[in-house]
């Protein structure tokens, strides 16, 4: 079997960790894997199945021994380094918003549209984690019966945000209880014991951009352009997994305990669903999991069309590392990187 040279760009931040761990877990061919980050991280030790790595600093000639680049180092440097490295002779699985609208850039989840990865001209997106645990869930539905439109209210963790927002969770967290006041950094409010529905920019629309990378992916991933979409995504103090109710409508009526049988055999999904035995998905007991979890399906009362459900996964996993990681598995079983650009 080939092997194949990695670089993790953004190896430093909290998805960069995870990728090192899904690598670790899940054991690609691997020839070699360089650890890459800003200036600020360079001669920082990494890791990665018991041997040491030095991260070096991300430079255009990082690219040069690289086959396949993991990226998740925020949008600027993705739109400035993702070009350089496509040229090189790298095929980039990004993880940032840059790239993912661009009509030649494929936007994929692998249980969904993994034949897109094939039209790719280096550059992959990975999606918003929101709206990836959203289709793993929906896509099996929609396949037997169209979804029309789609009504979400996101539950989402400060894991999101990265490194600091973690840190500014935990810190406020004891601040409070000791009744000391809290400054917000990295959000506008206080994030300890609150809710904030703002999660990226707000548009002129009304929407944050977070709301509307919901809109937009769902549509492209499902190539569905026509189900209609809306969202509201609040940021809660939960460390890591995000969460959503989910209110669905369909073409035709679809019953609950059909959506079940049908979800219980879906790719990456798993079913807890028993009211009786308080059985849900909950973010604490998915944080380190690699599943879409589904519970609390019922018929939605306001539409007889219409389903309601609650949605979990981890948003460093499947919303993040784990699905890029399933891209480039999935490109190199079906044979779709071309090492060095060839
Ligand atoms: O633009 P986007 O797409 O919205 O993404 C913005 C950020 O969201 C996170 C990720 O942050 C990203 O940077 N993110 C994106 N998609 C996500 C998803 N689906 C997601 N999070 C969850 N789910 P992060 O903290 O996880 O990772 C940041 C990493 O990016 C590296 N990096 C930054 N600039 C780079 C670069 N790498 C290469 N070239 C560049 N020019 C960054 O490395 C980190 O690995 P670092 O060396 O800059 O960071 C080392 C440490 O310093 C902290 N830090 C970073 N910037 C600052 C900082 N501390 C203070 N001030 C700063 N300005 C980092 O947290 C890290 O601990
Ligand atoms: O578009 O929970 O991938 O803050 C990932 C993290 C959007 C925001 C993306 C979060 C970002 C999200």
């Amino acid at each position: 079997m080939k092997e194949y040279r990695f670089g993790i760009v953004g190896a430093t931040g909290l998805v960069g960790s995870e990728f090192i761990k899904v690598l670790e877990q899940r054991n690609p061919p691997i020839k070699s894997v360089k650890m890459l980050a800003s200036y600020r991280s360079a001669g920082k030790k990494l890791f990665f199945n018991h041997q040491e790595y030095t991260v070096e600093e991300t430079i255009p000639e990082s690219f040069d021994d690289i086959d396949i680049a993991l990226f998740s180092a925020g949008g600027d440097t993705s739109k400035h380094f993702s070009p350089i490295a496509a040229k090189a002779g790298a095929v980039v699985v990004d993880n940032s918003s840059a790239w993912r609208m661009e009509p030649d850039v494929p936007l994929v989840v692998p249980e969904i549209n993994p034949d897109d990865i094939q039209k790719h001209k280096g550059i992959i997106a990975n999606p918003n984690c929101s709206t990836i645990q959203m289709v793993v869930a929906l896509y099996p539905l929609h396949k037997v019966n169209p979804i029309k439109r789609i009504i979400v209210d996101t539950y989402q963790a400060v894991a999101g945000t990265g490194i600091r927002a973690v840190e500014e969770l935990k810190t406020q967290v004891v601040q409070v209880l000791e009744g000391k006041e809290t400054i917000p950094h990295v959000y506008p409010h206080q994030i300890a014991f609150n809710a904030l529905p703002e999660i990226g920019v707000f548009l002129d629309n009304g929407y944050t951009k977070e709301e509307w990378k919901m809109v937009e992916e769902t549509r492209k991933i499902m190539h569905a352009p026509d189900i209609a979409v809306s969202a509201t995504c609040v940021r809660i103090p939960v460390l890591t997994g995000h969460s959503e109710a989910v209110h669905v409508e369909f073409t035709n009526v679809m019953l609950p305990e059909d959506a079940r049988q049908i979800l219980s055999q879906a790719p990456g999904v798993k079913v807890l669903d028993d009211p009786v035995i308080s059985l849900y998905p909950q973010a604490w007991p998915c944080a380190g999991t690699d599943e879409t979890f589904v519970g609390r399906i019922r018929q939605d009362a306001s539409n007889p069309k219409g389903l309601a459900m609650w949605i979990v996964a981890d948003n460093l996993r499947k919303g993040a590392a784990l699905n890029a990681v399933q891209i480039a598995e999935e490109m190199i079983k079906r044979d779709w990187v071309r090492p060095g650009g060839r």
